[in-house]
């Protein structure tokens, strides 16, 4: 079976990087959605994410369903909790908030969703999500009741990815929180990826395409870029 995590590991050997279009459920208009989909595969991305801090109604399953018969690109949810789950997906990020001390989120949603994964055929895919302060109080912090990595503490956020790693994790995620003021800093990603050897994805507040490369060259593998997406303003 062909693996999202192994083509991304060849990627990263490769120096081939990825840019991924993260959609929230909440915000899209399901009748409009080969419009979405012909805007995702304009947009040169090479996969999408699926997955909010809330949703209002109960459409995820379908959203993920519909997402995937309209795209030619991998499907992977990346879940704002462990109720973001569906057999329709290629993937899910396992996600763990290593950055956070609350017991919640880095390991009491993962006990109580794990049985119901195990019977699905999604790849799982374990990730250390690492929360970055990013200028003021974004969704995720607020919700998952957890303290930030100060911008100017690159050394916190690399003890805290080697942690992750050397626990087995698959996949670093920096995240400055969706609409984020300030991306992660390139001071940030750069001590952060040199210090790895598994990818490492960025995402939060990156509005642009001189960003998006700046910030690939600063050692991210994988962009994730959302609200500027849903405002036009990448594609
Ligand atoms: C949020 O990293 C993602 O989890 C994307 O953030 O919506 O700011 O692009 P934006």
């Amino acid at each position: 079976m062909k693996s999202i995590y192994n083509s991304i590991i060849k990627d990263k050997k490769r120096g081939k990087k990825s840019l991924v279009i993260l959609i929230d459920p909440d915000k899209i208009n399901l009748k409009k959605i080969d419009k979405l989909a012909d805007k995702i595969h304009q947009s040169g991305a090479n996969y999408v994410f699926v997955g909010g801090s809330l949703l209002s109604d109960n459409s995820f399953e379908k959203t993920v369903e519909q997402l995937k018969k309209s795209l030619k690109i991998p499907v992977i949810i990346f879940p704002g909790n462990n109720l973001q789950i569906s057999k329709y997906a290629d993937a899910i990020l396992f996600l763990s908030l290593i950055s956070g001390r609350n017991p919640e989120y880095l390991i009491g949603q993962q006990v109580a969703v794990a049985p119901l994964l195990a019977k699905t055929k999604l790849e799982v895919i374990s990730t250390g999500y690492i929360l970055i302060e990013s200028g003021k109080i974004t969704s995720v912090e607020y919700i998952s009741n957890t303290k930030p990595i100060p911008q100017d503490k690159p050394d916190i956020a690399v003890a805290t990815a080697l942690a992750g790693q050397m626990l087995g994790m698959k996949m670093i995620y920096l995240e400055a929180g969706s609409g984020a003021s300030k991306p992660v800093s390139e001071k940030m990603i750069q001590s952060v990826s040199k210090h790895l050897k598994i990818p490492v994805i960025v995402g939060g507040g990156i509005r642009t395409k001189k960003q998006i490369q700046k910030t690939f060259k600063a050692g991210a593998d994988i962009v994730v870029v959302g609200t500027a997406f849903e405002d036009g303003e990448v594609e």
